[in-house]
């Protein structure tokens, strides 16, 4: 197919328009993983405790081991501030920290590779809330869970780290919570990640809104082409 340059020139500006459109409706701020979430919308995920769903919503339910589960988000803010907390669901006004907040540099995907039960809830149905302080201030997500006895769970393969993510303690943590041995935190800087995944992987994100955003861009681009191949 011959694609003549005109035709192509006049098609760009409200191409561009859309284009645009489109990524100012997928800013996400950024996405819980693993374990499922409650679920996610963007607009929504500024509002506590659980970015506009329904804290008790129990549609699935991940065993949670006291050894430890991974955590793993996708996140668009380079310089972040990571409460960890849980709450049990009979009392969702009160969720206390799993471990000491995190800071996070860099950004995409971000696993936290063990994050530790509460022993005394084994058996309990909680709730897990993910809260990030960044640029667009708090933003939250949740899971249901259930805490169950056991050593630390697998941790999937969508739960990374990207090349560029570092991790550390927040120095300034004044919480109760102590670093878990086996520490979670150690094992999330990028580098292992880096040499099997690539430069750019931070970047290569796949979530909900990345995948529409691109689902948008190839369907522009189509119903370009087509127009063209009318012309
Ligand atoms: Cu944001």
């Amino acid at each position: 197919m011959t694609i003549q340059g005109p035709y192509l020139l006049g098609s760009f500006p409200s191409t561009l328009l859309v284009v645009a459109a489109v990524l100012q409706s997928a800013t996400a701020h950024f996405v819980l993983q693993v374990p499922t979430s409650l679920g996610f919308s963007d607009i929504n995920e500024v509002q506590a405790p659980c970015g506009g769903f329904d804290t008790t919503s129990r549609n699935k339910v991940t065993n949670w081991p006291i050894g430890g589960h991974p955590i793993g988000v996708v996140t668009t803010h380079p310089n972040a501030h990571w409460q960890i907390r849980a709450a049990l669901l009979e009392n969702t006004q009160e969720f206390v920290d799993l471990i000491p907040n995190i800071i996070q540099d860099g950004m995409g995907n971000f696993c936290l590779m063990s994050v530790p039960g509460i022993a005394n809830w084994v058996g309990k149905d909680a709730v897990l809330q993910l809260v990030q302080t960044a640029v667009d201030g708090q933003l939250y997500q949740c899971a249901a869970i259930k805490f169950v006895e056991g050593a630390t769970a697998s941790v999937p393969g969508n739960c990374r780290n990207g090349t560029n993510i570092v991790a550390s303690i927040d120095p300034e943590y004044t919480g109760s919570t102590t670093v878990p041995t086996g520490a979670a935190v150690a094992t999330t800087t990028g580098a292992p990640a880096a040499t099997t995944t690539g430069l750019s992987s931070a970047n290569r994100t796949i979530n909900p809104s990345l995948l529409g955003f691109l689902a948008s861009v190839i369907y522009v681009l189509d119903n370009i082409l087509d127009i063209l191949v009318l012309l």
